[in-house]
């Protein structure tokens, strides 16, 4: 990323709004509710904020299947409140990043309402139409072809008007939009534009890297592989950063399943004027079994070293990665990767430093800054996300050879384990009802530790990981090194200890005083031999224990930051 860019050495803030702070008390939380907590975003030291989307919608996929580009959800506010928060967001220096989704609409959008109507609607080619194809018997038609959707079941759905099928690789309620015609792209341009006109800084584009699919929809279950990263995806891109983002100096944030290393760096390269960062999935992946995303395998932190060390070498010299534990598609990262229990707030602030010291972009998810952790859930009737109820769905009733291949108690695990609503419940804000969330019944419930876990009682501590994530995003922003400098993995001999230095390199081409980051990403003391790379690490810049007594004694989830050559 070049020094030019405004999104350059910042760090984001993501608010899904639904679950943030409630004005009103009708259980939503919305826009007003956001402008009153700016105080608290710009405390914690981040430049930017990245809103899940807001815009009108029937909610089937909460906000990601859109009704109208060009209008606020009711639940959230206004048009004037939006302003209000745009204007209250810069007056603190804060820049604001929109989610958008152009892979799919709503099914109650008026473009697809137009396009389903007849098959010579003006509208029909906006949409991937096909017929069915006649099945074995010849007594009627199946799918197209055999794609299956991101939440289960097919990717194709026949409309009774017209007896085609259309293409939703997600819900059935989130038709995709065929970017192969011209005009559904200048549409999208034009509407990106209105919003960039009343003063936004950039987009988070949603699963931007499934636009463009392969001509003849090929045949096969996993749609995945001819959807994404298409043959027309860099043209798309390179046009809509022409027509869209260049004007404006707007950010282009992609949301990328499926990436390597290379093509991120196609992406991502400066000079090829696609997108700014990406985020890609690897470690978001690591933990799923070969059943998909539900089989989930426990896994530390230290589990995930090679991964961050093949895409912080992948895209040392081009490209821009972002740095994320949690999104609001993600469970929370400590019952994840660290430990909810005893080393809550200490494995919460190792995972964070370690990942946010490296290269690329950090994005911080609401609630990770106070240390939330998943909901363990009792009853399938507190979920509310559509992938949750559609793989239970499907789960109960999948046999092979007449036996089932989940139990009951293995899509219980995976949904406490995986499942999005964790990430999803509402902001814990104090020890009031709700959490301080709302004064009404919240659409989701909150987490039952609200009265330990909560952003004022952090605030109060100065040893809290939110103090924490706020000396670690000064910190992280006062190192040229860390920003822009070169990055190297230390081999430490024992898996747990993880360690990596940033170095920046002088004029005469030397090497400056380095950045060394170490943590012990486990539940397990480590002693390790006196004089390894860590005998300096003693007087820490940055650390999550109170005293350093030997060099070479990791405390169980142990992070130190220092200074060293
Ligand atoms: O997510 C796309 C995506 O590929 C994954 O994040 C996926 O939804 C998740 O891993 C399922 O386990 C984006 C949005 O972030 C998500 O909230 C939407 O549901 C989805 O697109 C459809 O718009």
């Amino acid at each position: 990323m070049k020094k030019e860019n405004w999104l350059y050495g910042a760090s984001v803030y993501q608010i899904y709004p639904r679950s943030f702070c409630d004005s009103n008390g009708d259980g939503v939380g919305d826009l007003r509710g956001i402008i009153g907590k700016l105080d608290y975003i710009k405390a914690l030291g981040v430049d930017a904020v990245w809103l899940c989307p807001i815009y009108a919608s029937p909610n089937d996929d909460n906000g990601y299947d859109i009704s109208d580009y060009q209008s606020i959800h009711s639940d959230y506010g206004t048009l004037a409140d939006f302003d209000e928060l745009v204007a209250g967001l810069h007056a603190r220096g804060l820049k604001l990043i929109m989610d958008m989704v152009l892979n799919h609409t709503s099914d109650e959008h008026a473009w697809f309402v137009e396009s389903r109507s007849s098959k010579s609607s003006p509208k029909r080619n906006w949409y991937h139409w096909l017929p069915g194809r006649l099945d074995g018997s010849g007594a009627g038609t199946e799918a197209p072809n055999g794609w299956q959707s991101m939440f289960s079941g097919p990717a194709w759905e026949k409309d009774v008007a017209t007896g085609e099928w259309y293409l939703h690789l997600f819900s059935r309620k989130q038709p995709d939009l065929n970017w192969e015609n011209p005009v559904v792209r200048l549409a999208l341009y034009d509407m990106m534009r209105w919003w960039l006109s009343r003063g936004i800084d950039g987009f988070r584009l949603d699963v931007i890297n499934f636009i463009s699919k392969v001509p003849g929809y090929p045949d096969g279950a996993n749609a995945f592989t001819h959807v994404a990263n298409g043959p027309r995806v860099h043209e798309f891109l390179s046009e809509m950063h022409r027509e869209v983002f260049e004007p404006f100096g707007a950010v282009a944030i992609g949301e990328t399943p499926g990436v390597s290393p290379e093509l991120a760096r196609l992406y991502t390269d400066p000079d090829r004027k696609e997108l700014d960062v990406i985020f890609q999935f690897e470690m978001m992946d690591a933990d799923s079994g070969p059943r998909g995303k539900f089989d989930a395998r426990p896994l530390r932190g230290c589990d995930l070293l090679g991964i961050m060390k093949k895409w912080q070498e992948g895209l040392a010299d081009r490209g821009w990665n972002s740095l994320y534990w949690n999104n609001h598609d993600q469970p929370r990262v400590i019952s994840r990767f660290g430990e909810s229990g005893l080393y809550r707030e200490i494995s919460g602030k190792a995972l964070a430093a370690f990942l946010y010291l490296q290269k690329g972009t950090p994005f911080i998810y609401q609630g990770e800054e106070i240390g939330m952790v998943n909901t363990p859930w009792q009853d399938y009737s507190q979920l509310r996300d559509i992938e949750s109820l559609n793989f239970i769905t499907q789960a109960r009733t999948e046999t092979v050879d007449g036996k089932r291949v989940w139990t009951d108690a293995e899509i219980l695990y995976g949904i406490r384990a995986k499942g999005r609503d964790s990430a999803r419940t509402p902001f814990q804000w104090n020890r009031k009802k709700n959490a301080g969330f709302s004064e009404g019944v919240p659409w989701i419930a909150p987490h039952p530790d609200w009265s330990t876990i909560n952003a004022e009682v952090a605030d109060l501590r100065a040893d809290s990981i939110l103090s924490f994530y706020r000396k670690l995003l000064a910190f992280r922003k006062s190192e040229e090194a860390i920003l822009s400098g070169g990055i190297e993995f230390v081999d430490t001999g024992t898996a747990e200890l993880c360690l990596y230095r940033r170095f920046a390199l002088a004029d005469d081409g030397r090497r400056a005083v380095s950045v060394w980051v170490g943590a012990n990403l486990s539940p397990r003391r480590l002693v390790l031999d006196k004089d390894g790379p860590w005998s300096g690490s003693a007087h820490p810049a940055l650390s999550n224990c109170q005293t350093v007594a030997k060099a070479e004694c990791w405390q169980p989830w142990e992070l130190r930051v220092w200074y060293g050559l």
